[in-house]
């Protein structure tokens, strides 16, 4: 039998309320069965799978009987209720997406491979998220990932109860989404030699990019695709010379600045273009969101600027999906509707201040605390440090209600890291760079306030490293934390 390493209190990110209670713990043999009603199949599949990884045992699934019961009541979105007592396992959803977080619970509950008995420490969990989008940013754009490298980073980020994925798909030096209406933007600008130093090369056919939103959709992730304008808009422009002001075509640029370029927007064709993109991301994407970009339009002078946003969070709209853009839109009036995502360094910002009092809601991405490509420290070999370093502890000692004046608790969406991907060159380049800050970030937009301390999760994290190790995932050594 083998006793669990991971006890009630050490789940990450930390549950609203815990109850351990040493005399209850439940053992998962080989008579264990899981009962889930229709709703919650797919979610009973899941804790089974993760059951037979650790056991080796058949764990059935079926909807009358089990010693691991589903149930629904009332409550909170995503919010569940964990009960392990000696004799039954019960998991209390408020809805699917409830009783998904309820088994990523569990799974760090259990061992992480091995054969025969375990048990699961007894006790109730009560969680809810603080903040209902918790998302995640992957730039395919200056280095492309393929869909499968995306679903293994999915897969990676699904224990935290990360619930949103913002793809970064289109940017200076490629273009990584198939446009049916303009096939040069993947055929040129997808192709060989784009992404940063040319090494980065690839896109997503538009049923790639469904399947992946599929994969993702099946682990409770909303797929955020993100079309950056006015500027960042090289690739589009090398593709399609028409987008430029003087209808010359761009020369394909393959370094990491920003800023040089812009949409002509004065043109009939960039809205032509526009709103081809927009119809034909919109049509692939279930999720309510439509990132629109709108950061670092150096090249755009500020009249064209607000004239572009004013016209683009509306075509949003006509296709049935909310704004969102980097937090230069707030500088614009905005519909109700649209969300400013926070992403520079300073202490305060009056535009995003403004666009929360007018009631659009703000996600918080400071880059100085969750921006995943800036270095650890000095010694990092990949990532950028102009919003400074990033070490662990930065990561999670903040509060997302207090970092604007102005945009407290109820402006706040949630909070988003960021991995961008200029200095990134393989899957593992990524994984280094995400974790553990991930989970720090993931602890910040789930857990209560007065659920958070840096002493508990550095403790926390340290258990779980041998996890990602067994995984195969990559992750950084911080000094920080007591590695076993
Ligand atoms: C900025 C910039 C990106 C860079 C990133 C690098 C935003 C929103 N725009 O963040 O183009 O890749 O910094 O850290």
């Amino acid at each position: 039998m083998r006793e669990p390493t991971t006890g009630l209190s050490d789940v990450i990110p930390a549950p609203a309320e815990v109850w351990p209670d040493p005399a209850a713990a439940f053992t998962v043999n080989s008579g264990t069965t899981v009962r889930a009603p229709a709703a919650t199949a797919a979610v009973g599949e899941q804790l089974a799978a993760a059951m037979r990884a650790a056991t080796g045992y058949e764990i059935p699934v079926g909807e009358t009987a089990g010693s691991i019961a589903f149930t629904t009541e009332q409550g909170p979105a995503e919010s569940y209720t964990l009960d392990i007592a000696p004799n039954a396992v019960t998991i209390t959803a408020s809805d699917p997406a409830g009783a998904f977080a309820a088994v990523q619970t569990l799974r760090q509950l259990l061992p992480v491979g091995g054969r025969g008995d375990v048990t699961i420490p007894g006790g109730r969990i009560a969680d809810r998220p603080r903040f209902r989008y918790r998302g995640v940013m992957l730039d395919v754009a200056r280095h492309f990932f393929t869909r499968d490298e995306v679903k293994a980073f999915i897969d990676a980020v699904v224990p935290f109860k990360i619930n949103h994925l913002h793809l970064h798909l289109t940017d200076d030096q490629g273009w990584r989404l198939e446009i049916k209406s303009w096939p040069e933007l993947t055929s040129v600008s997808g192709g060989t030699g784009t992404g940063v130093g040319g090494t980065g090369a690839g896109f997503y056919t538009q049923d790639e990019y469904a399947d992946v939103v599929a994969y993702a959709a099946a682990r409770f992730i909303t797929v955020v695709p993100e079309i950056d304008m006015p500027g960042h808009v090289n690739a589009a422009q090398v593709a399609y010379p028409e987008l430029t002001a003087r209808g010359v075509g761009a020369r394909a640029r393959t370094d990491a600045t920003v800023g040089y370029s812009s949409l002509a927007v004065g043109k009939p064709e960039t809205y032509a273009f526009v709103e081809d993109v927009i119809r034909e991301v919109a049509a692939l994407t279930p999720g309510p969101y439509l990132h629109i970009g709108g950061d670092e339009a150096d090249a755009t002078p500020a009249a064209d600027y607000r004239a572009f946003i004013t016209t683009v969070v509306p075509l949003v709209a006509k296709y049935g999906k909310r704004a969102i853009g980097w937090h230069e839109i707030a500088a614009v009036d905005l519909p109700g509707d649209a969300i400013a995502q926070f992403w520079r360094t300073e202490v305060a910002n009056e535009g995003v201040a403004l666009a929360a009092a007018n009631g659009n809601k703000v996600i918080m991405s400071p880059a100085d605390r969750v921006y995943l490509d800036m270095k650890y420290d000095v010694e990092n070999r990949l990532g950028l440090d102009w919003a400074g370093y990033v070490e662990v502890r930065r990561a999670y000692d903040w509060d997302p209600a207090e970092r604007l004046p102005g945009v407290g608790e109820d402006a706040l969406l949630g909070v988003e890291a960021a991995l961008w991907s200029e200095t990134l060159r393989s899957p593992t380049d990524a994984q280094v760079m995400t974790f553990p800050r991930l989970p720090a970030i993931a602890e910040v937009a789930w857990s209560p306030r007065s659920r958070r301390d840096w002493e508990s999760f550095r403790r926390r994290l340290a258990a779980y490293g041998p996890r990602w190790s067994a995984h195969g995932i990559a992750f950084h050594r911080s000094p920080q934390i007591d590695w076993p």
